[in-house]
């Protein structure tokens, strides 16, 4: 059987506030923030710190009823989800859904840094919120 996965793409860790934890993670680490971005369907504000060839991803909630914003308020801070990076995710969302692991997103969406997405249901999947990520836009 093939596998899907490449490498981790990156972690996630919901904070209360994105400069704060972008403060921390300089001052006890040395990382550096390599992007930033604001994504409205996710309802997040996001800093990306480059590890090696991952990235760690804080991310801050933009609204409070947004799957961030609710998981602050029920969990607190903490890792939020991992994401994995595939070369092909409509590929990777066929094999899930022939498992019958339940999906989030049925079809890629619009990502940050210009990646195509899809995150699959904690539920099915040992407890863990998974993002797949492939690598440039998603077209359609
Ligand atoms: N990790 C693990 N479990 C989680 C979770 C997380 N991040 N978020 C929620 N859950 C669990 C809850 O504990 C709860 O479990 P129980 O049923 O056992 O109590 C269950 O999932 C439902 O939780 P909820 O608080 O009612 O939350 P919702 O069902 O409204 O939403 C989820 C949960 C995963 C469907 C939603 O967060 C989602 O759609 N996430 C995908 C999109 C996303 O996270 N976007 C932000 C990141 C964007 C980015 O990375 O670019
Ligand atoms: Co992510």
């Amino acid at each position: 059987m093939t596998a899907t996965l490449e490498a981790v793409d990156h972690v996630a860790i919901a904070v209360r506030d994105l400069r704060a934890a972008e403060e921390w993670y300089r001052r006890a680490f040395g990382a550096e923030v390599v992007h930033r971005e604001r994504v409205e369907e996710q309802g997040v504000d996001e800093a990306l710190l480059r590890v090696g060839e991952s990235y760690v991803q804080l991310l801050t909630p933009t609204r409070p009823d947004s799957p961030v914003g609710k998981f602050l308020a029920k969990k607190g801070e903490g890792i939020h989800h991992v994401a994995y990076r595939v070369k092909d995710v409509a590929a990777a969302l066929a094999r899930l859904e022939a498992e019958g692991v339940e999906l989030i997103d049925a079809a890629p969406r619009r990502g940050s840094r210009g990646t195509t997405i899809a995150f699959v249901h904690p539920r099915g999947a040992l407890g863990t919120l998974i993002e797949l990520v492939q690598e440039g836009p998603h077209h359609g």
